[in-house]
């Protein structure tokens, strides 16, 4: 049957029918993406999409949301109890506008903060000179150590108590350890400061309890909701009941306007399936699986940063191969295997072009995919690296992507 969109407008329906297509033929490994279950999907292109919502239930500016209200209390309740937050807000856009509420509640501008380096795997909004998280408040960064490429927690409580930071964050985009979330509830309490876990990578992996939770530790935990919680693009915001209104605030009328209802709706369906026992197998797969494909691309060569994860991602130095990230991102690409390109410590490339790749397992483990198949998969990319430019030996790797898809397709009714 012909669908409105194919009718309505027949070049946005090919443009989503060929990412369909590509999401289902090609190997995900992108450790900030998955695949949302269909009921994520119908949540978020229903008519939730055409309410105004501006305010929190029963305090709305407009009339007519006592129906989507129902939809953002249960958003509301169901993280509570997902993560055994006191409080919840469910209506930032994104992790960054999740992250940048938090500062608006917790900070003044020119405010020192203690956030860990963009290029040793922090975040943009951790105080990067080039995002409003570096412009408004006096960030100082700490990093990974040299030798162990993990976070040195005795050097972050001596920067901390030195620098004394209003706002202590811990949290990566690129860090494939457990993080010590009690050792940053006690430098933060040594020098002072709020502790904020910005935990958007792992928040999948604590719902369903592959990695310790940052909640009973954290005044404020920011997330995102399409990583490893696979629901659907984008963010919320947990807090201490004391922080409450100040966070509320903070998002609205301090950032945001009118809420996504649709988004939070589909936020509550995430939630809802993130409390079953289903995905906290799945949570523990998803690890189980990033350190078989760790292993299998140490033995095709590659050095696994920090020698190897405790999560869901892992970052490879590509300089045994000789390729840089952008060739590799490239390769594998046209091989039918996604993935970035990363930095890794001292990088001697430049951002766009990097010296690793940042490898995830979320998507991968939610289409079924186990430890054969990351063997599998560490042997194509260990192929395409030797092979960088040979149009065969990529033709061939981009075969096995497509049968290995087949049988592991995320969206085979779609
Ligand atoms: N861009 C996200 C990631 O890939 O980790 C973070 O915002």
């Amino acid at each position: 049957m012909t669908s409105a969109l194919e009718i309505a407008d027949p070049e946005i329906a090919d443009v989503i029918r060929r990412e369909v297509e590509r999401q289902n033929t090609t190997i995900q490994l992108i450790a900030s993406e998955n695949f949302t279950s269909l009921a994520v999907i119908e949540a978020q292109g229903s008519v939730l999409t055409n309410k105004y919502a501006e305010g929190y239930p029963s305090k709305r500016y407009y009339g007519g949301n006592s129906v989507v209200d129902e939809a953002e209390e249960l958003a509301r309740r169901r993280a509570c109890d997902l993560f055994g937050a006191d409080h919840a807000n469910v209506q930032p856009h994104s992790g960054a506008n999740a992250n940048m509420a938090t500062y608006l509640a917790i900070l003044d501008p020119g405010d020192k903060v203690m956030g860990m380096r963009l290029d040793q795997g922090g975040h943009l909004t951790h105080g990067s000179p080039v995002n409003f998280s570096g412009r408004l408040y006096d960030f100082v960064a700490y990093g990974v150590d040299a030798g162990t490429e993990m976070l040195d927690y005795e050097e972050i409580r001596a920067t901390a108590l030195r620098e004394k930071p209003r706002l202590l964050i811990a949290g990566a985009t690129a860090y494939s350890r457990v993080i010590d979330f009690e050792a940053f509830r006690s430098i933060a309490d040594e020098c002072g400061a709020i502790l904020m876990v910005g935990a958007a990578h792992i928040a999948g992996l604590i719902a369903g309890g592959a990695h310790p939770s940052p909640v009973p530790f954290a005044d404020v935990v920011t997330l995102t909701t399409h990583k490893t919680l696979r629901g659907p693009r984008a963010g919320a915001i947990l807090c201490r009941e004391e922080l409450a209104a100040a966070i509320d605030k903070a998002v609205f009328p301090g950032l945001q306007g009118g809420p996504l209802m649709h988004a939070i709706a589909a936020k509550a369906v995430a939630f809802r399936e993130a409390q079953s026992e289903a995905f906290g197998r799945y949570a523990s797969d998803i690890v189980t699986n990033a350190r078989a494909l760790a292993a299998a691309l140490t033995a095709e060569g590659f050095r696994g940063v920090s020698g190897g994860t405790d999560n869901h991602l892992m970052l490879v130095d590509l300089r045994p191969f000789g390729v840089t990230g952008k060739v590799a991102q490239e390769a594998l690409d046209a091989a039918g295997v996604t993935c970035n390109k990363n930095a890794i410590l001292n990088d001697p490339e430049k951002p766009f072009v990097t010296s690793g790749l940042r490898l995830g397992t979320a998507a991968v483990t939610t289409a079924g995919m186990g430890a054969d198949e990351m063997v599998e998969i560490a042997a194509m990319i260990g192929t395409v690296m030797r092979n960088p430019e040979d149009q065969a030996a990529c033709s061939d790797v981009r075969e096995r992507a497509i049968r290995l898809c087949s049988k592991f397709t995320p969206y085979p009714d779609l």
